[in-house]
């Protein structure tokens, strides 16, 4: 009985229990028994109609920054075309890009808010 956890279906699978390798565990262990999850970026997009003030709202509401902080993000978007928002597991990533989305798109902003694998 595989006894591997639960992964999303879009994340690109990596070893596992079939293919080369499989079930080899207890004559030679070739993996680590936990491996560190793969992370993801989850950046925001600058536009022209977006306002300051809004993607400051984002980023304290989906992202738990400080004024400071998002204020500090959101000019770093401005003035540099992207930037990072934090860094997520897969699931956590999928859910705050589809959060902002829908957020944005409820308020007529056209903000985008993308992922990337780190
Ligand atoms: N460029 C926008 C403006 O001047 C502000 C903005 C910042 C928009 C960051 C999007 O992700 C963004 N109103």
């Amino acid at each position: 009985m595989a006894a591997s956890a639960p992964r999303a279906a879009k994340e690109p699978r990596k070893g596992g229990d079939v293919g080369p390798g499989a079930g080899t565990a207890l004559v030679t262990r070739t993996r680590p028994q936990t491996r560190k999850p793969n992370m993801y970026r989850v950046l925001l997009l600058n536009d022209d109609y977006t306002t300051q003030e809004f993607v400051v709202i984002v980023l304290r509401k989906y992202f738990n920054k400080s004024v400071e902080e998002a204020t500090r993000i959101m000019l770093h978007v401005h003035n540099h075309g992207v930037g990072e928002c934090g860094v997520y597991t897969y699931e956590v990533a999928e859910t705050k890009v589809t959060q902002v989305m829908d957020f944005a798109r409820k308020h007529q902003h056209p903000l985008q808010c993308i992922m990337e694998k780190k």
